[in-house]
């Protein structure tokens, strides 16, 4: 996928949303960013170290994680909490690579996730990630 297919897949869920509306059904209980559940094509950021707790999940730019709290799984340890300089662990379901940053607007100390990793943040980035972009 290229970044401008990526930018029409992003496009593209307003029209899947009304489609849902018109043929009445419930929404999909997945493949939603920020709903805190990572699914395929998303990427995570963990509350807790190996993946504990709650998860922040996304498929955007983040030039910053300041408006963002975690949301799930419904029961999860921090939900409500803020992303910001609070994620320990995290998931890269994405079919693409995550960068992440220790400042905003993708600043600070820069560390590369690629497709399909998990493992652990390392000192420089525990509780410290606070912007995140894509890339090929
Ligand atoms: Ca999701
Ligand atoms: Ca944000």
């Amino acid at each position: 996928m290229n970044k401008n297919l990526r930018g029409l897949r992003l496009a593209a869920a307003p029209a899947a949303i009304a489609v849902a509306m018109l043929v009445g059904a419930a929404a999909p209980a997945s493949a939603w960013a920020r709903d805190g559940y990572l699914e395929p094509e998303e990427m995570g950021l963990y509350y807790l170290v190996n993946r504990g707790g709650c998860v922040f999940d996304y498929n955007n730019n983040e030039e910053t994680l300041t408006d963002n709290q975690f949301n799930g799984p419904a029961g999860c340890d921090g939900r409500t909490k803020g992303v910001n300089d609070n994620t320990e662990s995290y998931w890269n379901r994405d079919n693409v690579g995550w960068y992440v940053y220790t400042d905003w607007k993708y600043g600070g100390i820069k560390g590369s996730i690629p497709s399909g990793y998990t493992g652990n943040a390392s000192a420089n980035y525990k509780n410290k990630i606070s912007s995140s972009s894509w890339y090929w």
